[in-house]
């Protein structure tokens, strides 16, 4: 049984009471750190730091560093399996990611390999591996993946979109295909997670992204169904641990009674919806991660905290609360203003 000096995070995702509720944000390391910046350029460009253990495990302790959080995220990116699929991957500064080789063609959907995680993305599993060894147990270690929808979003794109109408126009005219496509990217985020797993997450995450750019009638058989399927595949215990999953569909509060029923046990919230309506709605089966607004951190410190102080109180009393933001940090925020969000959580008293 492996011990851990603060569980908070772990004991929350099991809905199990914990003496304040556990907090860690997305994007915690990155651009608004001025380390991240320095140890980004030390390694040249993104897809170098992510590829060297060494700098990614330097790059995930970075935040640790600074706040009390209660959960360490590897360092890496969703598009680490196309990559390891052959699309030729690139981060250009400011335009974000491209790839070389989008999909166009059934055809290359059908040649797509499935990757082997330990061989082409085994420096994932060494960031996993080092990352757990430099924490000594202090706090969990958050493995992460793609949805198949949102991972295929940016392949049959070729980069980052706000309207998708390639992927939508392949929705409608080639449903097969998209299918073919998906299917894979499931085996695949299935094969790679597990792996992390085994290299010693202790919790893993799932982000899709982009599901809300589907509709009602879409995101059940093309996204969920297929991170259903992932959920069922993933290995959910390891030295005597339960491995708990966290589905994030962003743009997806709609549909957070089907999301709560796929054997998740807790449920990223974006700013757009209501945390306390969220709990009234499936707060009995899964914990619930999230949700202040990424923008709030603009606000001035006071503001800011009484923001913090009101999410708590939307959640309500007992157990499953994750406090994060809805979505990732925006690269400008100052480091001060996270503080400053941090420390509510320090001021909370004990036993809620
Ligand atoms: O310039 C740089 O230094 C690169 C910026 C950056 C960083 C720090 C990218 C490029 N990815 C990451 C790390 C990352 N990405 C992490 C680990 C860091 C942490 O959380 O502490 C994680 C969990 C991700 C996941 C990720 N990548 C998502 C899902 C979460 C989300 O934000 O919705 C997505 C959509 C990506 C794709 C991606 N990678 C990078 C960018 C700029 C983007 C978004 C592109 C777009 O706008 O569509």
């Amino acid at each position: 049984m492996v011990s851990l000096k603060n569980s908070r995070y772990l004991q929350a995702l099991l809905r199990q009471p914990v003496d304040r509720p556990p907090v860690w944000l997305m994007r915690q390391a990155g651009r608004y750190l001025p380390e991240y910046r320095a140890l980004r350029a030390q390694a040249g460009d993104f897809m170098s730091l992510c590829r060297d253990p060494d700098l990614a495990c330097e790059a995930a302790l970075q935040p640790l560093r600074r706040f009390a959080l209660d959960a360490a995220i590897i360092f890496s990116d969703i598009l680490t399996i196309p990559d390891a699929m052959g699309l030729g991957l690139h981060f250009t500064a400011g335009a974000g990611p491209h790839f070389e080789r989008p999909l166009r063609t059934i055809e290359a959907i059908r040649q797509l390999a499935i990757p082997d995680p330990e061989s082409t993305l085994g420096y994932v599993m060494e960031t996993v591996r080092r990352l757990r060894r430099a924490l000594q147990g202090s706090v969990p270690v958050i493995g992460f993946a793609g949805s198949p929808w949102t991972l295929a979003a940016y392949m049959v794109e070729g980069r980052a979109s706000r309207t998708f109408e390639r992927i939508q126009r392949m929705l409608l005219e080639e449903p097969t295909a998209l299918h073919l496509l998906l299917d894979k990217l499931a085996d695949s985020v299935i094969l790679y997670l597990n792996a992390q797993i085994t290299a010693g997450a202790q919790a893993v995450m799932i982000f899709d992204s982009w599901g809300g750019v589907l509709s009602d009638q879409t995101y059940p058989s093309f996204s969920l169904n297929y991170i259903h399927k992932i959920v069922t595949g993933l290995v959910r215990e390891q030295a005597q641990q339960r491995i708990p999953i966290t589905l994030f569909t962003r743009g997806g509060g709609a549909w957070l009674e089907a999301q709560a029923a796929i054997g998740c046990e807790a449920l990223g919230l974006d700013e757009w919806t209501s945390i306390a309506e969220a709990r009234r709605r499936v707060g009995a089966r899964v914990a619930l991660q999230g949700n202040l607004s990424p923008a709030r951190l603009y606000a001035p410190r006071e503001e800011l905290q009484q923001a913090v102080v009101q999410l708590l109180a939307d959640y309500g009393s007992g157990p499953g609360h994750i406090v994060n933001l809805g979505h990732g940090i925006p690269p400008d925020v100052l480091p001060d203003q996270v503080q400053a969000f941090i420390e509510v959580l320090q001021q909370q008293p004990a036993g809620r």
